[in-house]
């Protein structure tokens, strides 16, 4: 009796088991429904409307990529298949989706083309964490009806302190779409290397794209113009926006190295490290470079940086022209001189009719609240956050704790970052919440999202990039689409164990929480 007991509770805890949606990041609203659907190479992809063939050839193409089926496009209605629609749905936010699937057949609508991918993409989800057997690919079938929390779920890579290249950058972007982010920040100049193209001043690439964090004399790697517009399209496709990062006035080193007219010197630690604020020529200089990458990125948008300035501007107090500056600006203090100088910047690419993006430091600048998105970085200082929110400016939200990547995900790791000897496990960034923050009622509305970023000092090769996002993106993932409400880390977790068998699979090399021995932490010579 005892045993039968046993046996019947262990089949209730498994059938519940097996109940658990294993979607990431975890949909709004999921609930099993009975019976299965069989994709095969017989199952048509049919659109009700003409702008979705692009999202029915992405599923012909993932489907391929992933299951080796052959799903072809019809018309009609004749049942069994996946039908693609745009309608208009209860559910305001123009990402929404409902995903229904059922024994006769698979229904995705959204009210827009972005709705509709999204459900692809949870379908997909569904796909890959099926068997395939011989009647085709077997998936649940479920009721979804999904939106995201935030309207930026993003990553930030930096390629300046290390190059990885266009297959590497591709294949972030298809993980990202996987996960439903939609905002890829490219921080492509730094002091080590500058990796963009601008066609006006070759020498910026030529000479400042040598080099990189490890190794100062290494070839100039970098992206030119036409790699940038394949990336930005490859995104696109997957309803990503590029947004490139042109870091000033400091980080400015290998733009200096490359052009010293405009350098306004560094200290003993960053030598070269700023732009010359003082001198005309260099905002002209600075313009061009703007113009050029506004070419480039439909997103509207660029990241001025704007960081750490104080790290090497001590020259600007001798310089005659930034001296000239301040007197005839009525400018007291190098802060002040730094506020003009971003000002400007800022105005060249209002002209441009992009959005200016800049780190906490601009948290108090009176730039317009409609043009300007602050990205809240020092977690150390929510003060940086508050004066944000109450200066009116939206605000992205990417703290060091627990959203820098760059920073060890546990105790025994030897190579990355740590805060005070804090550091970012999985468990810490999934638990992220907002409520601890200074945010008032009625600034929520302020906060466009959550960002992670990967500073690229300790990663030199492809392994140990992907040790430091896997499986952490999901946990990034999960904070910046679920409701706060609907996180639960026990049933995370297991929906984690599911995806590092897909990491497994791609080849990614991926840091396991639940046994790290099985991945050991890449070496990284130069740090030894
Ligand atoms: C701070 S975040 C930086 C980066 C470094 C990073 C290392 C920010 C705006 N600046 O330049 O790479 O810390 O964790």
């Amino acid at each position: 009796m005892k045993n039968k007991l046993l046996i019947a509770f262990l089949f209730l805890c498994s059938y519940a088991f097996a109940q658990q949606c294993p979607i990431i990041p975890l949909p709004n609203h999921c609930e099993a429904v009975a019976g299965s659907f069989i994709i095969n190479s017989s199952t048509p992809v049919i659109f009700e409307k003409p702008e979705l063939q692009k999202e029915a050839n992405y599923l012909q193409q993932e489907v391929l990529k992933t299951t080796g089926l052959t799903l072809s496009i019809q018309s009609g209605s004749k049942l069994p298949a996946i039908f693609l629609n745009i309608t208009r749905l209860s559910e305001k936010n123009s990402s929404a989706y409902n995903l229904e699937i059922r024994p006769t057949g698979v229904r995705i609508s959204g009210s827009t083309e972005q709705g509709v991918f999204y459900g692809l993409t949870s379908l997909m989800q569904l796909v890959r964490q099926s068997e395939i057997k011989n009647s085709g690919v077997v998936i649940p079938c479920w009721n979804i009806k999904d939106a995201p929390r935030f309207q930026w779920r993003g990553l930030m890579l930096d390629e300046s302190r290390h190059f990885f290249g266009t297959k590497t950058v591709k294949n972030i972007i298809d993980w990202m779409a996987y996960y439903k982010f939609n905002k890829f920040h490219w921080h492509l100049t730094d002091m080590p290397g500058w990796r963009i193209e601008i066609k006006a001043y070759p020498l910026l690439t030529l000479v400042g794209g040598v080099g990189n964090y490890t190794d100062h004399l290494a070839s100039a790697r970098y992206y030119t113009q036409e790699e940038i517009r394949e990336i930005v399209a490859y995104a696109k496709e997957r309803f990503i926006d590029v947004i490139p990062e042109i870091d000033m006035p400091g980080h400015a080193t290998a733009a200096n190295k490359a052009y010293p007219a405009y350098s306004g010197g560094g200290s003993a630690k960053f030598p070269e490290f700023t732009f010359n604020p003082g001198k005309d020529s260099t905002y002209l200089f600075l313009s061009a470079i703007l113009k050029e990458t506004d070419a480039l990125f439909p997103s509207q948008m660029i990241h001025l940086g704007g960081d750490e300035v104080h790290f090497g501007n001590e020259k600007w107090n001798q310089n005659e022209q930034v001296k000239q500056l301040m007197q005839k600006n009525n400018l007291a203090d190098l802060v002040a001189v730094e506020r003009y100088f971003t000002k400007r910047m800022a105005d060249s690419l209002f002209v441009l009719n992009n959005k200016v993006l800049l780190w906490d430091e601009a948290a108090d600048s009176d730039l317009p609240r409609d043009k300007t998105i602050i990205f809240w970085w020092r977690h150390d200082r929510p003060q940086q956050l508050k004066k944000a929110l109450d200066n009116g400016f939206p605000v992205v939200m990417c703290p060091r704790l627990p959203f820098y990547f760059d920073y060890v995900q546990d105790s025994t790791q030897r190579y990355g970052g740590r805060w005070d000897g804090k550091f970012n496990p999985i468990d810490k960034l999934y638990n992220f919440s907002t409520s601890t923050l200074p945010i008032g009622t009625n600034q929520y509305n302020q906060i466009m999202g959550i960002q992670a970023n990967l500073w690229t000092e300790s990663m030199q090769s492809k392994s140990k990039l992907e040790y430091m996002l896997f499986p952490r993106i999901t946990a990034l993932a999960e904070d910046a689409w679920t409701n706060e409400d609907q996180k639960d880390l026990t049933g995370f977790k297991e929906r984690v164990k599911g995806q590092l068998k897909l990491y497994k699979k791609d080849d990614v090399y991926y840091y396991n929480p639940f046994n790290p021995s099985q991945t050991p932490e890449p070496f990284i010579g130069s740090e030894l």
